[in-house]
């Protein structure tokens, strides 16, 4: 089945984000979901969790994104991904390259590649990647470690060299700083005549809200009015 990326939550479990009593897979995920979330990312970067409960959130997360029918990606532990046989993993230019990440998961897994520039996302495609998450578009205070700031142009850039390297059919979502209020501007300025970004990741907008659910709904609705018809 084909996968929709167009509304891409990531996970944090950031207490700044999270409110002291929230669940992050009962609050958080199962209503942004609700709200229209098309595709989920498991992020742990906050914390110092163990392995075994790395293994047994994604455990938990994986019951719930079954339900919805919405893919499961584990952020950089493809070990965790394969462990709990979800559809795939996320790795960032540090990680694991995409072959042996692809070598653990099979021929049929989900794996995404950050990309910041031309030639990092040329090279993951090349490299068999499934779709690329880029950024970081705007500064983000989710993300400690952006040193690439973008800006639309930037992703632009990125969309016309995958168009010119004959990797126009592969995924893309933008992600870093993505509002209610940039999200359309974001979609439509950067689209190329032939390569436009298939969906927008987010965090702080959909896990830092008072109300996930209506955050989803609402960005749901500006992305669909924005995503050429397909
Ligand atoms: N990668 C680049 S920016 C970022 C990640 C994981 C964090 C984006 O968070 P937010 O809150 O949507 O700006
Ligand atoms: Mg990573």
């Amino acid at each position: 089945m084909k996968t929709d990326y167009a509304l891409y939550l990531v996970t944090s479990s950031s207490p700044t984000l999270l409110g002291p009593d929230t669940d992050l897979i009962e609050d958080v995920v199962r209503p942004a979901l609700e709200g229209g979330v098309t595709i989920v990312q498991l992020r742990e970067k906050d914390g110092d969790m163990t392995t075994a409960q790395f293994v047994e959130r994604a455990r938990r997360l994986l019951e719930v994104t079954r339900e919805f029918g919405v893919p499961l990606l584990i952020n950089d532990r493809v070990d965790v991904a394969r462990a709990v046989g979800c559809e795939g993993c996320h790795v960032g230019q540090d990680d694991m390259d995409v072959q042996s990440a692809r070598r653990i998961l099979g021929p049929d897994a989900i794996i995404g590649v950050s990309a910041s520039t031309a030639e990092e996302a040329v090279k993951a495609c090349r490299e068999g990647a499934s779709y690329l998450g880029i950024g970081t578009v705007f500064a983000t205070s989710t993300k400690k470690d952006t040193k690439h700031i973008i800006g639309i142009q930037g992703v632009r850039d990125i969309l016309a060299a995958l168009d010119e390297a004959g990797y126009a059919h592969i995924p893309t979502v933008c992600i870093g700083g993505i509002t209610q209020s940039n999200v359309q501007q974001v979609l439509q300025q950067s689209a190329t005549p032939n390569k436009s970004l298939d969906g927008i990741a987010v965090v702080s907008a959909i896990v830092g809200s008072k109300d996930p659910k209506a955050a989803a709904a609402e960005f749901d609705r500006l992305v669909r009015a924005s995503l050429p018809v397909p």
